[in-house]
């Protein structure tokens, strides 16, 4: 009788480790399925924003085989509805970056400063209202000398730093630069960021893409209802060249810094964002469209 008990125990405790291990198990597979099919779905992600970056690069370069002005009627321009893609869906958009201040432009073609591009960078701080000395500080960040400008700081200032740095000596890589300098204030530079762009070369400014606040640091004392027309209809194509743009008569008697606006773009920003599952990628990808092709300047992949 006793033995009995004792052989009921060990039966019990043997199915007892047997379900303790068959669950761990169990548990362990579903983890491993779940890792897999998230890993796959990253993948797929990864896959799609691709395809939509290639997409993008075609649709570029159609839109420069129809004409060589660029403005936002256009087809690139728009805001396509979220294609739906296996298990979840797909938005893109692409924005042209001449629009925008390209702070690359601030040295000439000989890496000397630039006296006309300061003079726009400085109006279009004054227009956000902020501090007009970060012309200073941007200048000693991208000149190759070591001369302190009024207000501004090289290599000795960003040594006593924690941790020290030094100044890049050489036009920017990326707008994040920006946040290294000495009196760059993190609400400076997000105010900044929309309105300025950092590109490979020096380039005009498209006023068929741009906006208020650049084309006020390009005109002085216009309006702002004048503004506002104009830049309507330059946002339609209706200006196929600047000299159409300057006849306007609400530029009559302004001050229009015409050398460095143009009508057309190179170089756009691509945004894809693909969800599947659980997974979020975001994709951003600078395009540079280049006679008869473009190319992926940069790519920075994020998740969500
Ligand atoms: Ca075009
Ligand atoms: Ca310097």
């Amino acid at each position: 009788m006793k033995q009995r008990g004792v052989a009921l125990i060990t039966a019990l405790l043997i199915v007892a480790l047997v379900v303790i291990v068959a669950t761990s198990l169990l548990e362990k597979q579903h983890f491993m399925m779940r890792r897999t099919a998230n890993h796959l779905q990253q993948e797929q992600a990864y896959l799609y924003a691709l395809g939509a970056e290639s997409w993008a690069m075609k649709v570029l370069m159609r839109d420069r085989q129809q004409n060589n002005v660029d403005h936002l009627g256009e087809m690139w321009a728009k805001q396509l509805p979220p294609a739906f893609i296996s298990g979840g869906q797909l938005n893109g958009k692409l924005n042209d970056e001449q629009g925008k201040f390209n702070l690359n432009n601030l040295l000439d073609s000989e890496n000397k400063p630039s006296p006309e591009n300061i003079q726009r960078f400085e109006k279009l701080l004054k227009k956000l209202n902020l501090p007009t000395n970060l012309v200073t500080q941007v200048l000693d960040w991208i000149d190759n000398d070591s001369t302190v400008q009024t207000s501004g700081a090289e290599d000795n200032e960003y040594a006593l730093q924690t941790p020290s740095y030094r100044t890049a000596n050489t036009r920017f890589q990326s707008v994040e630069e920006l946040r290294l300098l000495l009196n760059m204030k993190e609400e400076h530079f997000k105010t900044l960021l929309p309105h300025i762009t950092v590109l490979p070369s020096i380039t005009p400014i498209n006023l068929n893409t741009t906006t208020e606040v650049i084309l006020n640091s390009m005109i002085e004392n216009l309006p702002e209802t004048a503004a506002k027309t104009l830049l309507e209809k330059a946002h339609k194509g209706i200006y196929k060249t600047v000299d159409e743009f300057l006849k306007e008569s609400a530029l009559n008697n302004l001050k229009v810094d015409m050398k460095g606006l143009g009508v057309a773009s190179d170089y756009f920003r691509l945004e894809a964002t693909v969800s599947i599952g659980e997974n979020t990628m975001i994709l951003e990808s600078l395009l540079q469209r280049d006679g008869q092709q473009s190319r992926v300047l940069m790519r920075n992949f994020r998740g969500e």
